[in-house]
């Protein structure tokens, strides 16, 4: 099912919205953020100056530093009096990322919602479990309320207590699962560890999954416990950008949907800034259509991905996003060389004696940059033959290096023993920063 008509909508109307919004959105910017009209003048460009999609190339970027610099509220377009709420985002370092929304902006938001929930697979017949964090995390409102609205029963479950969760999940039937793709790997082995087989004792048939990537391969893990029929789609979003909504996956699993009504989605080349053809990939620099408070211009996300226009089987005409690769500020550069953790899981989890939870630890000894890799086997019975380890350590190496490039130091641990997460998994430790 689609759920709304904006889903299908030729090039040409989608492209007419599109320029109509822009250049209401650039109007508003340059009338109402002071750092908008200073960065605008700069590039000496008016809002009149906006006359077809290709000028938005004209506009400058805005980046997490712009939130921070004008911190909290200095980028929002209304007084705080039509504010209705406001989320933020902790982030590693600094001050939170402050985000706010009018209620026109609630309404777009839950709309958003309810399009990827319903091209996940979602209808007013499901119990919904919604295992993010609430609090001032975008996921689990953002999904409670686009749930909610297609006549969901939501079960606002939160994080934490996994053996409870499976309990609520058991008694009251859930049938739909909304966490991070690592929560709900950690959700099914807790309940195989209760005696309670995600496959057969429990009805849980989707998966609404997002907040951080979902690789192939890992999709592959999730399979493997919730069962091979599980309907597992993730979805993509960022809280300066609205939250969870910017795009969904569709059962065809060909990329993320892109609500292109609400966003336009442009990929750059990150180091020189430069526009890139449909179908490269690069960082994900996106625009706010329609939002209220914080509409934000050519945001640059530092998401890696390439956009692909040619049509889904689904019948939704928006264009699609791939799989995220990784962020720009998460590139390793290890003696010289790029690597993207996504790169290493997909190799990890080729392999059968291992599960589907590392760690990268990098670090620099003597001068020379170092990566060890923690990994955790699936079977405790390899433990008792120091051969068949060594074999396992050095195909893993062996792997890693063919695809990389780069030689690694592998730590074979004890199943159950490294850390399992909630929200966002943390896999990658780089001690040079440290
Ligand atoms: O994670 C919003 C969200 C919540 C999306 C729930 C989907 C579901 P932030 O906390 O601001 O917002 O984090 C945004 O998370 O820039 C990506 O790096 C990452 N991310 C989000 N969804 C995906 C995804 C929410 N499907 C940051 N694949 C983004 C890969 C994702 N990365």
């Amino acid at each position: 099912m689609i759920w709304a008509k904006e889903e299908t909508l030729s090039r040409n109307e989608i492209e007419k919205i599109q320029l109509e919004r822009l250049k209401a959105t650039v109007k508003r910017v340059y009338e109402k953020v002071p750092l908008y009209r200073e960065k605008m003048d700069k590039a000496n460009i008016k809002p009149s100056d906006i006359k077809s999609l290709d000028d938005l190339k004209k506009l400058p970027f805005t980046y997490k530093q712009d939130l921070r610099d004008t911190y909290p509220f200095g980028m929002f377009t209304v007084p705080q009096k039509e504010l209705v709420r406001v989320h933020a985002s902790s982030g590693t370092t600094g001050k939170p990322t402050v985000v706010g929304y009018t209620k026109n902006d609630l309404k777009t938001w839950t709309e958003l919602v309810s399009r990827l929930a319903v091209a996940g697979g979602a209808s007013d017949e499901d119990i919904a479990q919604i295992c993010f964090g609430y609090g001032m995390f975008t996921g689990a409102l953002g999904l409670h309320y686009g749930l909610e609205n297609i006549g969901a029963t939501v079960l606002p479950t939160s994080t934490g207590n996994t053996q409870k969760q499976i309990l609520y999940m058991k008694d009251f039937g859930t049938t739909l699962l909304v966490a991070t793709p690592s929560y709900a790997l950690h959700i099914a082995e807790v309940a195989l560890s209760m005696g309670i087989d995600p496959k057969t004792d429990l009805n849980v048939k989707i998966g609404l999954f997002g907040s951080e990537g979902m690789t192939e391969s890992m999709r592959e893990e999730v399979y493997k416990l919730w069962g091979k029929d599980f309907l597992c789609t993730q979805n993509y979003g960022m809280s300066e950008l609205i939250g969870p909504g910017v795009s969904g996956e569709c059962p065809e699993l060909c990329g993320m949907h892109i609500n292109e009504d609400h966003f336009i989605a442009e990929v750059i080349d990150p180091q020189t800034g430069e526009v890139l053809p449909a179908g490269e990939k690069g960082e994900l620099v996106v625009t706010c259509l329609t939002k209220e408070a914080l509409p934000l211009i050519r945001y640059r996300t530092k998401d890696i991905t390439r956009l692909m226009y040619e049509p889904c089987k689904c019948g939704r005409t928006t264009a699609r996003m791939e799989n995220i690769s990784g962020r720009a500020d998460d590139m390793l550069k290890i003696r010289g060389v790029n690597v993207f953790p996504s790169q290493i899981e997909e190799v990890l989890l080729q392999i059968e004696e291992i599960g589907p939870h590392y760690e990268i630890i990098v670090d620099r000894k003597n001068h020379l940059d170092t990566m060890e890799i923690k990994v955790e086997l699936i079977d405790d019975s390899l433990l008792e033959s120091y051969s068949a380890l060594e074999n396992l350590e050095k195909k893993i190496r062996g792997n890693l290096k063919t695809v990389l490039g780069l030689a690694s130091t592998i730590k074979l641990v004890a199943p159950k023993t490294l850390p399992r997460f909630e929200g966002k998994a943390k896999r990658v430790t780089d001690l040079r920063k440290l």
